[in-house]
């Protein structure tokens, strides 16, 4: 008899959890170790909320499967092409099992419902494996108490299987308590901190390992309305002076949630990254497509007050070039 390889439906992984938690670092952290002893054909789907996948970019220099899903979001705004990827997925799985994935990694957008897209995973050819929500250990409790983005996030950890405390390095063991015990008390879900490198395979695709958590129906209703977000674009075609970018970064308006892009640098090309209040730039050692280099996305929260004008304001204010 045969033995065919593929599972007649691929095991789906929801990794979800509010913008910049660190679900991009986790999949590059996973693709670098794939191919070990006993590799596991990965497919990735990135759904990047902005208007272009800078995420994608960031994945696809460690694997060639990496399917994007752009300008909007899959469980809401983006639904149907959700389902339309995941049925070509499904078709070229039957079409050719040899070379197709045997586990779907799916990143959702930072204010995607990662229990509503969870639910797409019951579509033929595929299996729910776990949700798995990251929590930025350094901004969760601020984040929490934010009247804007604290329910999405409530909502966010209430669907977890497992909750990965991100950014442990950032902060005191009595913050990390603290962040731990709020998480508890939104979710019945295991929740550790981002793993060593050695324990990533086990984490997201061993998920079993793990304590058993509540059925789903003891889970939060998942049926709010996402997150209001809008996004916006600076492109910085010139190579900018590094301290200028930081400046600019840091004077960014409260109603900035996420800017992320990667942009030429006297140097080098720099990755740059805003979550919440902390900015990091960082030098990028991969190449760029020309689409992306010199282009930041910025999102903001639509409801946040004054959000357009001190917006404009702040965009206008883009770094000069060198
Ligand atoms: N210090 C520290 N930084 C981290 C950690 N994980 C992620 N980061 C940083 O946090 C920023 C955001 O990380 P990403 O992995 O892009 O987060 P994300 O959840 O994919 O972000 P979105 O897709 O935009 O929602 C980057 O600057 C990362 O380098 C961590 O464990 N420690
Ligand atoms: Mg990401
Ligand atoms: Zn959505």
């Amino acid at each position: 008899m045969a033995i065919n390889a593929t599972p007649l439906r691929i095991p789906v992984t929801v990794l979800g959890g509010y913008l910049g938690a660190g679900k991009t670092t986790l999949i590059n952290q996973l693709l670098s170790q794939a191919g070990n002893a006993d590799p596991v054909r990965i497919a990735v789907l990135v759904n990047d909320f902005g208007t272009i996948n800078l995420d994608a970019a960031f994945i696809s220099s460690q694997s060639d499967s990496v399917i994007e899903l752009s300008n909007g979001c899959i469980c809401c705004s983006l639904a149907d092409g959700f389902a339309a990827t995941l049925d070509q997925i499904h078709q070229r799985a039957l079409a050719d099992p040899a070379t197709a994935p045997q586990q779907l990694l799916i990143e959702t957008s930072g204010v995607a419902l990662p229990g509503a897209v969870a639910q797409y995973a019951h579509l033929p050819g595929f299996e729910l494996a776990s949700i798995i929500v990251m929590a930025d250990g350094e901004q969760l409790e601020d984040q929490l108490a934010d009247r804007y983005i604290g329910d999405t996030i409530r909502t966010q950890l209430g669907t977890a299987d497992l909750v990965v405390v991100t950014k442990t390095d950032l902060i005191s063991t009595s913050n990390l308590e603290t962040t731990t015990s709020l998480i508890r008390s939104l979710s019945p879900a295991p929740i550790i901190s981002a793993p060593p490198d050695s324990d990533l395979q086990l984490l997201v695709f061993g998920i079993g390992a793990f304590p058993p958590s509540s059925p789903p129906s003891a889970r939060t209703s998942d049926q709010q309305a996402t997150l209001a977000i809008a996004s916006n674009r600076v492109r910085l075609v010139q190579p900018v002076d590094q301290k200028a970018l930081e400046h600019w970064l840091e004077a960014a308006p409260p109603s900035v949630a996420r800017v992320k892009g990667v942009v030429e640098g006297e140097k080098a090309l720099l990755r740059v990254d805003r979550v919440g209040p902390r900015v990091r730039i960082q030098v990028w050692p991969n190449q760029v497509a020309a689409g992306i280099l010199g282009t930041i996305e910025i999102l903001s929260i639509k409801a946040h007050p004054g959000a357009n004008q001190t917006l404009s304001q702040w965009l206008g204010d883009s770094p000069p070039k060198l």
